[in-house]
């Protein structure tokens, strides 16, 4: 016999009425989900003013709801909130909108591994702007420059579009400073109101309306402006995203998608590919100038080439497995939602059909139970010891699951690959203080700003 909700842990000090409310953090909630996962075991819950988030922190729990028969994605949280930035588009979609399987067919092609080969020299265009700029000025903002590299590779690849924020600058996009600006905005709130105490947070919520709805406003403008251009220009030869929403036909149905909806893609992809690629960037870049000695060793086994092609960056398997260990410890997406399609059963605790659940991935892809007693720990060769399929009993999900997730999982892990080869294949960098890695939310997590050297490897 399963238990019901009402008996699963919960962090200590529940008032009534409010609930858990002592133990909201609005600034770190999954880190501070993550700490009480340690305390409260593989599944918890927290309540605030009756509402009930179940958190699934545990691998084997975690493991159990990938199960697409059994387990669907949810649309809540701060994704229900970004809805009102990209409406339809494919993150933000309802999985029964026809919009979205019919987006999700004609972009799939686009980001196949094989697409790549077409962004390649786009992505690598950015590499060397950013070593460039490296080299002119080695005290580097890492946090700014990630920023500013990951718009740039999506400007350059899936739009054709240079967005002026590294490199030359001469008929880049207008306005991305105050796009990103705007952007920012809406994704803090997006992540902070969904953590918000009941009463303050709506006091919050009618407050920010009117700022939020010009930031809105403005991200549109600037997306729009994109897409545009694009029409203006009336070529048809594009191959990038921007090209393949535009011009192809759904195979399934022989529609193209509305231009509204093309708007709510770039926008989406904009947002949703910018700020997790920079987040693993940044813990990349930051374990690398703490540890010089592995930063020297993966510089050493054939980074040498220059340019790097796209076959070099396929084979550069050392580069992928450092990055899995950097999404395994930090998820950009530190969870997600998944909703139980029939009564299940997780850790003994009767979920209902409808009921939804949040998969801590974060807690999960550290739980020493299955990852061993230095789960807690940045080991730069654990995915190179250990392969992870699916038969373990390990918890790695960093992309999500199921028919949801991620589409730009090859984009992000190539452009990741290809910057991070660039850099340690001309740069030593160490960092300016021995900061600890300090991780902040805004619907992803990701580093609080820190400064590296950067020194050329040839001087
Ligand atoms: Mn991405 C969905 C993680 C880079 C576009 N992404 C997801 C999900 C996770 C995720 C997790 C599933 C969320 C959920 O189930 O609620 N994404 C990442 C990470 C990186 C990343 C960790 C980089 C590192 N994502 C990118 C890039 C793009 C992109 C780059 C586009 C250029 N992601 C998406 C889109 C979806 C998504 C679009 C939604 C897909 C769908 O629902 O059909």
């Amino acid at each position: 016999m399963s238990k019901p909700l009402s008996a699963l842990p919960h962090p200590p000090g529940r008032i009534p009425v409010l609930g858990d409310i002592r133990s909201a953090d609005r600034r770190r909630p999954t880190q501070h989900e993550a700490e009480l996962a340690l305390q409260l075991g593989p599944v918890f819950q927290r309540e605030l003013l009756g509402n009930r988030l179940i958190v699934v922190g545990g691998a084997e729990l975690a493991n159990q709801t990938l199960d697409e028969r059994s387990w669907g994605r949810a649309l809540v949280g701060p994704l229900a909130q970004l809805r009102e930035l990209a409406g339809a588009g494919l993150f933000t979609a309802r999985s029964k909108d026809p919009l979205w399987a019919q987006a999700r067919r004609i972009l799939t092609p686009g980001f196949s591994q094989s697409a790549m080969r077409v962004y390649h020299d786009a992505m690598a265009s950015v590499a060397d702007d950013l070593a460039a700029k490296w080299d002119a000025s080695p005290v580097v903002d890492v946090h700014q420059d990630m920023t500013a590299a990951t718009l740039e590779v999506i400007g350059r690849a899936g739009f054709s579009c240079r967005m002026g924020l590294l490199g030359r600058r001469d008929g880049a996009a207008e306005g991305t400073e105050q796009f990103l600006a705007s952007l920012g905005r809406v994704l803090v709130w997006a992540s902070e109101s969904t953590n918000d105490v009941p009463l303050v947070g709506t006091v919050r919520e009618l407050l920010g309306a009117r700022r939020r709805n010009a930031d809105i406003a403005a991200c549109r403008e600037f997306v729009n402006g994109i897409i545009q251009e694009r029409l203006q220009a009336g070529d048809h030869d594009h191959t990038d995203l921007l090209g393949l929403m535009l011009e192809t036909e759904d195979p399934e149905t022989g529609a193209r998608l509305p231009h509204h909806n093309v708007a709510d893609q770039v926008l989406t992809f904009l947002a949703a590919g910018h700020e997790t690629t920079a987040a693993l960037m940044e813990v990349a870049l930051y374990h690398l100038a703490a540890d010089p000695a592995t930063a020297d060793r993966i510089a050493s086994t054939g980074l040498d080439r220059t340019p790097m092609t796209y076959e070099d960056v396929v084979k550069s398997r050392q580069i992928r497995d450092y990055l899995n260990e950097c999404l395994r410890l930090w998820p950009p997406a530190p969870g997600f939602f998944r909703v139980a399609r029939t009564d299940q059963d997780l850790g003994g605790y009767h979920i209902p059909a409808g009921r939804g659940v949040f998969v801590l991935a974060l807690a999960a892809q550290r739980d020493a139970d299955v990852w061993g007693p230095d789960a807690h720990e940045f080991r730069a060769d654990r995915f190179t010891d250990e392969r992870i399929t699916a038969s373990s009993r390990k918890f790695f999900s960093p992309w999500g699951t199921g028919p949801r997730s991620c589409i730009g999982r090859q984009f992000a892990m190539h452009e990741a690959n290809l910057l991070l080869t660039t850099l340690l294949s001309r740069f030593r960098f160490r960092l300016e203080h021995s900061d600890e890695l300090v991780m902040r939310e805004r619907a992803t997590l990701r580093p609080e700003p820190f400064t590296i050297i950067a020194t050329s490897r040839k001087s």
